[in-house]
């Protein structure tokens, strides 16, 4: 279906909806919390009642966010007539299902799910999912384009952040022309980019640095230029750090040269291993590796969890809890 017909369908419900409401993923990241906040300022300068919630609260390097206070962990589905989803590529990454049965039957209200993860299988009554986008900001840009919304700073700033972090500041491989060219408008409308690249970029806590280390010193290349790394239990009781302090170092891993991709494996707190893909390679699709264990995401960005441990043998493998043993160098 072409994209301008699902923009009026969109424009429909949102044109007849009382109350909206706006969720995204759990553990949300720049994009989920910018696509979010960007929404909830258009939304609210047309003049439509809407709630933004997330069932995880905002990580502190986001808090900068214009709109962020307003962000609710629970809501009284009843209130609501529309349910937007943005950047969750399933139905259950809101986890908001466990708590509301129903909150995506479809009877009983609309549900625009908007996101760009090629695992989405448009669970939505409407579904604007643009795989090739570099993030669910930019679709929120191009849709409040086509409802003629004019940006203000508070929605650039919101959007511009989401294009940041998923485009790991402009690096990313999805920065295409469009991007800068979506970024500079959203500049030129006040988007703060120092503020965001400050913010998002260079508020690393020591705590972080020293699990990093650890991390980087477990670092691990095979023969097919495989790298690999780990942060046990043990690492982030050592270091004092939490499972927040992992996130970007695989960024990080993925930047040494000639590697053909890079895997990070962390215990979490509930007896699960995460494992984390990067790759810079254009022949790889780490979406199809990580669905192997169960898990997804995008081609050159991917992760899964199962149950299990992490042992050290002369090499890092997973005991899963069933002790079935999945290895991976
Ligand atoms: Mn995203």
């Amino acid at each position: 279906m072409d994209d301008v017909k699902i923009y009026r369908d969109i424009q429909k419900a949102l044109e007849k909806s009382e109350n909206i409401l706006i969720i995204t993923h759990k553990k949300p990241d720049g994009d989920a919390l910018g696509s979010s906040c960007g929404f909830h300022h258009a939304l609210r300068l047309i003049g439509k009642k809407n709630t933004m919630a997330c069932i995880d609260t905002a990580p502190e390097y986001l808090k900068f966010l214009p709109g962020i206070d307003e962000l609710q962990n629970d809501f009284n589905l009843e209130e609501y007539d529309v349910v937007v989803t943005l950047d969750c590529g399933a139905f259950y990454m809101s986890k908001f299902h466990e708590k509301h049965e129903n909150l995506f039957s479809h009877e009983k209200r609309t549900v625009i799910n908007i996101d760009h993860h090629p695992s989405n299988d448009f669970f939505g009554n409407i579904n604007l999912v643009d795989t090739h986008a570099a993030s669910t900001s930019i679709i929120i840009y191009k849709l409040l384009q086509f409802f003629q919304i004019p940006l203000n700073r508070d929605i650039a700033s919101c959007l511009l952040t989401g294009i940041y972090t998923d485009t790991g500041s402009f690096m990313h491989s999805n920065t295409t022309s469009e991007v800068y060219k979506i970024a500079a408008d959203l500049i030129k409308h006040g988007g703060k980019f120092r503020q965001i690249a400050k913010n998002c970029f260079c508020t690393t806590p020591i705590t972080t640095m020293k699990l990093w280390g650890k991390i980087l010193n477990n670092i691990k290349i095979n023969e097919d230029g495989i790298i690999m790394s780990v942060a046990t239990q043990e690492d982030m009781k050592e270091t004092h750090a939490t499972q927040e302090d992992i996130s970007g170092v695989i960024d990080l891993l993925n930047s040494i040269s000639d590697a053909k991709m890079s895997v990070l494996l962390a215990e979490d707190d509930h007896g699960n291993v995460k494992g984390s893909f990067r790759t810079q390679k254009e022949d790889v699709d780490l979406s199809k590796i990580a669905g192997v264990f169960g898990g997804g995401g995008h081609k050159k960005a991917a992760g899964f969890m199962i149950p299990g441990r992490l042992e050290k043998e002369v090499r890092w493998k997973i005991v899963s809890q069933e002790n079935k043993e999945k290895n991976f160098m």
